[in-house]
C-alpha cells in the first residue's frame, strides 16, 4: 500500500508486550517507517558512543534514561524522516516526553498493547535479537530458521542484558509508575486505542483492521486538501 498523506503513529505497551513484533508486521503491511527508542539506544551502546556507555547502566538496571537525552535523540531521528509516514515504538514513555513530541507534530493515532504482566515475564527470557536491524525472535514463539542466526542476514543473534528476570521486574515497575500516566494523557485527548490479549497472533488481526480503516481515511483527507 502506498500512503498518500503522512501518517504518524505511536505504539505503546509494557516491556515485552509485542511492540517490536507488531511494529514489524505494521511496517510490512502498511509501509510505515519504524523507529524504536530502545533500538536507537542499543545502537549507541553497540557502537560504544559516549552516550551509549553512559546510558547502558541505566538500561541494564531497568530504569528509564533521562527525558532530555532520549527526547533529543528521538526527535532528531524524526526530523530526518520529515516527509515519511512513521510508527514510533517505545517513545514517549513519560508525560514530559509526550509533551515534547506534541510540540513537534500531531499524531494520527496511538496504539496500546495491553498484555498481562504474567504473560510477559516468560517471553523475555527466551527472546533473541538481531541488534543491527532490531528484528526479534523467541525460541518458543517465532524461532529463527537457523538457531542463533538472523533469518535475513545470517548474522549472529544476541540476548539483551536487560532481559534477566530481576531487570524485567524493574522495567515493569518503571512502566507502571512512569508510562501508565502517558496512556491517560492520550486517552483524555481521544487518541488512544487499546488492544488486549495474551497472544500477538490474536491481537494482530484487530490492529491490522483498525489501521486499514485509519490509513485510507488519511488518504481521503489529503484528496480534500
Ligand atoms: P525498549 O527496547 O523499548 P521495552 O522494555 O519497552 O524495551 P521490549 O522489551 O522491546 O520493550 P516489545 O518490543 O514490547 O518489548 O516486545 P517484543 O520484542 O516484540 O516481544 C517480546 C518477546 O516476546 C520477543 O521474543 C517476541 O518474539 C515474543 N513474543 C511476541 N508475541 C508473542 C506471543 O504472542 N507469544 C509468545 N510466546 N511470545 C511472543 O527499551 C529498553 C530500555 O531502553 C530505555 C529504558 O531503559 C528501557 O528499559 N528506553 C527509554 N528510557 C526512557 N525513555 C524512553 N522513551 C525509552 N525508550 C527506551
Ligand atoms: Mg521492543
Amino acid at each position: 500500500m502506498v500512503l498518500q498523506r503522512i501518517f504518524r503513529s505511536v505504539i505503546m505497551g509494557p516491556p515485552g508486550s509485542g511492540k517490536g513484533t507488531v511494529s514489524n508486521r505494521i511496517t510490512l503491511s502498511f509501509g510505515l517507517k519504524h523507529l524504536s527508542s530502545g533500538d536507537i539506544l542499543r545502537a549507541n551502546i553497540n557502537a560504544k558512543t559516549e552516550l551509549g556507555l553512559l546510558m547502558k547502566t541505566c538500561i541494564d538496571q531497568g530504569q528509564l534514561v533521562p527525558d532530555d537525552i532520549i527526547s533529543r535523540l528521538v526527535l532528531a531521528n524524526l526530523r530526518d524522516m520529515d516527509h515519511s509516514s512513521w510508527l514510533l515504538d517505545g517513545f514517549p514513555r513519560t508525560v514530559a516526553q509526550a509533551e515534547s513530541l506534541d510540540s513537534m507534530c500531531t499524531l494520527d493515532t496511538v496504539i496500546n498493547l495491553d498484555v498481562p504482566f504474567e504473560t510477559i515475564k516468560e517471553r523475555l527470557t527466551s527472546r533473541w535479537v538481531h541488534l543491527p536491524s532490531g528484528r526479534v525472535y523467541n525460541t518458543e514463539f517465532n524461532p529463527p530458521k537457523i538457531p542463533g542466526l538472523d533469518d535475513v542476514t545470517g548474522e549472529p543473534l544476541s540476548q539483551r542484558d536487560d532481559d534477566t528476570p530481576e531487570t524485567v521486574t524493574r522495567r515493569l515497575k518503571a512502566y507502571e509508575n512512569q508510562t501508565e500516566p502517558v496512556l491517560e494523557y492520550y486517552r483524555s485527548k481521544g487518541m488512544l486505542t487499546t488492544f488486549m490479549g495474551t497472544e500477538t497472533n490474536k491481537i494482530w488481526p484487530h490492529v491490522q483492521a483498525f489501521l486499514a480503516k485509519k490509513i485510507p481515511q488519511a488518504q481521503q483527507a489529503s484528496r480534500r486538501m
